[in-house]
């Protein structure tokens, strides 16, 4: 299950509307097919791993990082396919929360007399899978709020200089958190005074993460969408109601960069799930500017507060991961 959860991790910020599915094909210990939630969302995991397999299946143990479908959609469903390869055994870590499936994927197999052991390694799956957790159940996307700062949390200067607070392991850090998204999202004012490339450097070839820019107004010139640019879209209003438009156009994982009242205002509507900041080492004083606007917090209590889940010196910087349950 690890290795197929390392699988499905290739399919982040790629597999979109779709969950990243991993799966692994194991007989007699050695594994005969791998497969992962491919760009776009199909082919779904079983299907490639089970393509890799090919007639070696039959009798085989199956981990995957979700419960396999039961729904035909593009294609035939996976639980279908499994009993057809005739598989012997599956290990499945959750359930598919999806309504066309929600356990009847679990269902068709066990009926189909496959032995099912279901729930290993969830907490996982359920991280990774989280993006679609949210999408699906709270009519959302998952949202990372990023924030590169001074050791006093200041984001530029009083005049607005930012470039370059954090060094460049940070810089590459961030184009690597932004491909792991399904779309990476500023602020109109940060859009005008930056005009952000809002796409991932230094990859190859990937699939580019849409553009998100909430703002009221008109941008400024940003590239066309292209081979290095994602589809651009301009969304405004309030937070909960452009997160759910940006659920109905299937993403699943959202970054958001700023600026400092895009980040207030969806820290005050409870929207943040996932908090990454870059730390480097100088002071900016009370003049720079904050990373947060105005969270117009009565109490102590009142604040957003996040657990840490991890933290890594990256050159001159660190980055720290936080997260609420
Ligand atoms: C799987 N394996 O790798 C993935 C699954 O639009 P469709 O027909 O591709 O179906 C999308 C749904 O399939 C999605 O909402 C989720 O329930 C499931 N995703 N299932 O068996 C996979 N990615
Ligand atoms: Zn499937």
């Amino acid at each position: 299950m690890g290795h197929a959860l390392a699988l499905a991790r290739r399919g982040l910020g790629n597999a979109w509307p779709n969950p990243a599915v991993g799966c692994v094909i194991l007989r007699e210990g050695r594994v005969i097919g791998r497969g992962w939630t491919q760009p776009g969302g199909r082919p779904h995991a079983e299907a490639m791993a089970l393509a890799e397999a090919g007639a070696a299946a039959r009798g085989a143990t199956v981990y995957v990082t979700l419960e396999p479908c039961s729904h035909q959609g593009r294609a035939p469903a996976c639980a279908g396919a499994l009993i057809r390869a005739g598989v012997a055994r599956v290990v499945s870590a959750m359930t598919d929360p999806d309504p066309r499936v929600a356990g009847r994927g679990h269902a068709m197999l066990r009926e189909a007399g496959i032995a099912l052991t279901e729930g290993l390694r969830e907490a996982e799956a359920r991280d990774l899978q989280r993006g679609f957790l949210t999408r699906v159940l709270q009519g959302r996307p998952m949202l990372t709020l990023k924030l590169a700062g001074s050791f006093d949390g200041r984001i530029a200067t009083a005049s607005g200089e930012s470039r370059w607070i954090t060094g460049p392991d940070a810089r590459r850090h961030v184009h690597m958190l932004r491909l792991i998204h399904d779309a990476v999202m500023v602020g109109g004012g940060t859009a005008r005074a930056d005009r952000p490339s809002l796409n991932v450097r230094g990859f190859g070839p990937v699939r580019q993460p849409a553009r998100i820019v909430v703002s009221s107004q008109d941008l400024p010139d940003l590239p066309p969408e292209d081979a290095d640019h994602g589809p651009l879209w301009r969304l405004s209003g309030a937070p909960a109601a452009f997160m759910a438009e940006l659920a109905a156009r299937g993403v699943t994982r959202v970054f958001c960069e700023g600026g400092g009242e895009l980040a207030a205002s969806l820290l005050r509507a409870g929207l943040v799930d996932r908090l990454v900041g870059y730390t480097a080492g100088l002071a900016l004083g009370a003049e720079g500017r904050p990373a947060i606007g105005d969270l117009t917090l009565a109490a102590l209590s009142e604040a957003p507060r996040f657990r840490l889940t991890g933290m890594q010196r990256l050159g001159a910087d660190i980055v720290h991961f936080w997260q609420r349950d």
